[in-house]
This record gives structure tokens, sequence and C-alpha cells, in this order.
């Protein structure tokens, strides 16, 4: 079996060269399916896999825009429409100075698995820009979004292609991306997610990723007998995924012990409580500060340069960025006794990482099954779209809660081990790819 994965990474590989968070992807799902496929010649012969890790179409393109000094800049814009099996394109925008393909391809592949777990009718896709917000006026994050848009809005419809936000695009920039999108096409249709209530906006979005996230762990705890109350956490991250994951543990009872930027962490042991997590809102939305500033104003320790894995917890839960946690830390949190680690990012544990999670029969939970609450409201967003309605915060709340009860459900089905051990990774995996396949079967060679 490891002959044929290797033969088969060898060949993404090299079509795929310079794309190595790509490839890293690629891997982890191959490792589960190609044993899978193995067994089943309808996927085998129609090259299913093959398929999958080939883009639909991926589109590169220009963003110029002015500054506030008047000067020109440039910018590069790009949407990866991975897959389209299960509905139109789906997935988050991300702005940060990191993007390029390979990036977005890793990023537009997790997000078909993921979609497909959450039920709901949506294919995978992601974009964004090498564009950085960080230090720009308003005036400029506006300027550069309607540029983005302006030539975006070509490829993208409320049956096309929706994108949402991600890093870097938060409530702002979706405004100034709705606006242009409305503008140019003269009408007001869900194109894209994450929009404010008052606009078109589901209820729950916002919080979705985190509250989805922490539904996720009381599940893996529920199903071990186990509960998140009282439990130690510790978070990385500050943005959306992080404030929202943060405000749930708190709710459920548990202590938030330290949340961080790319810059740093801070540590509070006596745990962030509402009032705190309040203050961290506020600092990065509004004043789009460090996160350095929380432990002047509370009087907490700050690392500088480091990140919160070597801290003692019984939780860890990255939400973050990709690779944002090594085998190095996944040793560091095996050895100070955390039993569940769970990706509010997108790929953040390293490869080497989560082989230390298996062996040390850490539950660890992948961001594809454990983020996609956030995905999950922005379907329900279309709905409400398409329904020319809205749902309340109790309805959405409801639906997200059970949506993420049948991902877990999912993964239990396809990763029970022998020695029952639940290998969610290979769970969701299955569990994702299933769907995918069977409509890429039937809609014959497309
Ligand atoms: P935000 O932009 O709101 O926040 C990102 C946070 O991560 C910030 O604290 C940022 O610090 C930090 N960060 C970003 N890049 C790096 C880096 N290279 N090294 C260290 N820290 C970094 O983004 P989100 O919260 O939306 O996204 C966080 C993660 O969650 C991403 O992996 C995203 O793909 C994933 N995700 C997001 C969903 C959503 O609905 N928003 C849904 C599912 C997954 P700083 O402020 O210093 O940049
Ligand atoms: O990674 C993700 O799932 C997101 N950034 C959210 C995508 C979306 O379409 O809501």
């Amino acid at each position: 079996m490891n002959n044929l994965v290797n033969e088969f990474i060898g060949k993404v590989s090299k079509r795929n060269a310079g794309e190595p968070e790509f490839i890293q992807a690629v891997s982890e799902v191959a490792e589960s399916i190609i044993p899978y496929i193995e067994e089943r010649p309808s996927y085998k012969n129609s090259k299913i896999l093959e398929r999958i890790v080939e883009p639909e179409r991926a589109i590169i393109f220009r963003v110029p825009w002015i500054n506030d000094r008047g000067e020109v800049e440039v910018n590069r814009g790009f949407r990866v429409q991975m897959n389209s099996a299960i509905g139109p394109y789906k997935g988050g925008l991300r702005f940060h100075p990191s993007v390029n393909l390979g990036i977005l391809k890793f990023l537009a592949f997790e997000q078909v698995f993921k979609n497909s777990l959450t039920g709901l009718p949506m294919g995978g896709g992601k974009g964004g820009s090498d564009f950085d917000p960080k230090g720009r006026s308003d005036n400029e994050v506006m300027k550069f979004c309607q540029s983005f848009m302006t030539e975006l809005h070509r490829y993208i419809g409320p049956d096309i292609d929706i994108p949402a936000g991600d890093i870097g695009v938060g409530k702002r920039e979706i405004g100034y991306l709705f606006g242009q999108y409305k503008r140019i096409k003269g009408e007001f249709t869900g194109a894209i997610t994450g929009k404010g209530s008052e606009w078109g906006g589901s209820e729950i979005r916002p919080e979705a990723t985190g509250y989805g996230l922490v539904y996720f762990v009381e599940e893996i705890l529920k199903s071990a007998g186990n509960s998140i109350a009282g439990k130690n956490v510790t978070i990385s991250g500050s943005g959306n995924v992080a404030q929202y994951a943060a405000e749930k543990c708190i709710q459920e009872g548990a202590k938030v012990l330290t949340m961080s930027d790319s810059q740093g962490f801070i540590y509070d042991p006596e745990g962030i409580t509402f009032h705190r997590l309040a203050y961290i809102k506020t600092l990065k939305d509004n004043e789009r500060g460090r996160i350095k500033e929380y432990a002047e104003k509370f009087n907490c320790a700050y690392f500088e340069g480091e990140r919160p894995w070597k801290i003692k917890c019984d939780i860890a839960l990255p939400n973050a960025t990709q690779n944002e946690l090594t085998e190095e830390d996944a040793r560091a949190l095996a050895a100070n006794g955390c039993i569940c680690v769970a990706e509010g990012a997108n790929m953040p544990c390293t490869p080497g990482a989560v082989a230390v999670f298996n062996e040390a029969r850490i539950f660890y939970a992948p961001g594809k099954a454990a983020n996609a609450g956030g995905v999950a409201v922005s379907g329900l967003e279309m709905s409400q779209n398409s329904l020319r309605y809205s749902w309340s915060r109790n309805e959405v709340e409801a639906r997200l809660k059970q949506i993420m009860k049948q991902i877990h459900e999912l993964c239990v089905k396809y990763g029970k081990e022998e020695d029952g051990h639940i290998n969610y990774e290979k769970g969701a995996n299955i569990g994702g790819f299933v769907k995918i396949a069977d409509a890429m079967l039937a809609q014959g060679l497309v």
C-alpha cells in the first residue's frame, strides 16, 4: 500500500513543483483514501483520485490600485475552482502577503472535502491575494477590494462560485467586495457569504467556525465519556476563529489560557474572561492592534516570537494558520498530558505533529471536520438568500450544532479502528470523499 501512495504522491509532486502545502494536503488525504479505493474498482478505474487533485479551473489576475499617497500598487489575485461535483464552488478569500497559487490550491482541496462533510450542496474553491491589509487605511482596503472584484465578478455568482472570508478578509472587506459586485452586476444576490446581518448575512456566521469547533470537541469528549467543563484550553490566533472559539469555551466552563498573533502569545493563568475577550475583539477588529497590548493592560505574560504549545493544557486549538504546530510542539503537548487537539485553522498541524498525536492516542480533529462550521453556516446563508428570508439566531445555531454532530458521526463511521480508537483524520477524509466520488462517477468524465 505504501508503494501505491508513494507512487501517487511522486506524480503529484512532479506536476505541482514548488507547491509544498498543496502536496502536503494531498498526501494526508491520499494516505487514507488509497487503501479505500483499492477495494473499489469503479473509483480506481475512473481515476477519481487523479481527477480530484486537478483543479477544474484556476484564475490568476492583475489587481492594480492607487494608495493614499497617490501611487500605483499592483497585487496578484487568484480564484481556484477546485471541484463542482456536488454544488457550486464555495470557499473563502485570503488576503495575506504569503498567498500564492500553491497555498490556495491546498486550501481549495481541503475545502472540497470539508464542504462535502457538511452535508450541504457545496463544491470547493478558494481565492485571495498577496495584498496585506495590515497598516492600510480603510480607503486603501476599499480601493484594493474594488479593483479585485472588478475582475473577480466575471467568475462568481450565486449558482457559480460563492466566496467568503478567511485570513485578512473579515466584515470590512466582505462589505467592500459585495458593494462592488452589486454595483457591477446591478443585482442584489447571494454571491458572497459572511455579509452583515442587516444586508443579507446570516445570524451566527461570525461565530460559526469557532462555535462549531467547540461543538466538535464536545462531541469527541462525549464519545470518550468526558466533557469540556473545567478543562484548560490553549488557543493560537486572535482573529475571527480564535475569538469565537474562546467565547464558546468560556461559555461551556473551560479555562482559556492563551491567545496569539503573528508576533507572539499571551498567557493568562487565571483564564481569559468575557470582559477580557471583549477587549481582544475591539483591539483586533477595530483598533487593529497587537496581542501584546493585552499583556500590558492585564499585567500577564507575553512571549514574543513564540507559539503557545508549551503551556500545559488539556485541549489545544490551533486557530491561526497552516503548519503552526510542529512535531516538537506535539511532543510538548503529549508530555504535558493534552488529550485533544482540534484544528480551527486549515492544516495547522504538520504531518510530524499528527504522527505524534496518533502514537500518543491524543484525539486529533483535522480542520476539514473541526472547522467546517464556518462554511456550513455560509451554506445556510446561501439557503436563506435563495429563500429571501432570514432565520433566527436560535434556528441557525441549532442547525450548526446538528451539522457538527453529523460530521462527528461520519468520522466515527469511517474512522473507528479495531481497538475502538477513532481516527478522525481517516474518518473525515473517507467521509468527505465518498459523496464527491459518487457524484463524479454519476456525472461521467467531466
Ligand atoms: P483572521 O485574519 O481573522 O485571524 C488570523 C489570526 O491568525 C490572527 O491572529 C493572525 O495574526 C494569525 N496569523 C495569520 N497568519 C499568521 C502566520 N503566518 N503566523 C502566525 N499567526 C498568523 O483569520 P481567521 O480567524 O478567519 O482564520 C484563521 C484560520 O482559520 C485560517 O487558517 C483560516 O483558513 C481558518 N478558517 C477560517 C474560517 C472562517 O470562517 N473565517 C473557516 C474555517 C477555517 P496577525 O493579526 O498578527 O496577522
Ligand atoms: O476555510 C474555510 O472554510 C473558510 N474560510 C470559510 C469558507 C466559507 O465559504 O464560508
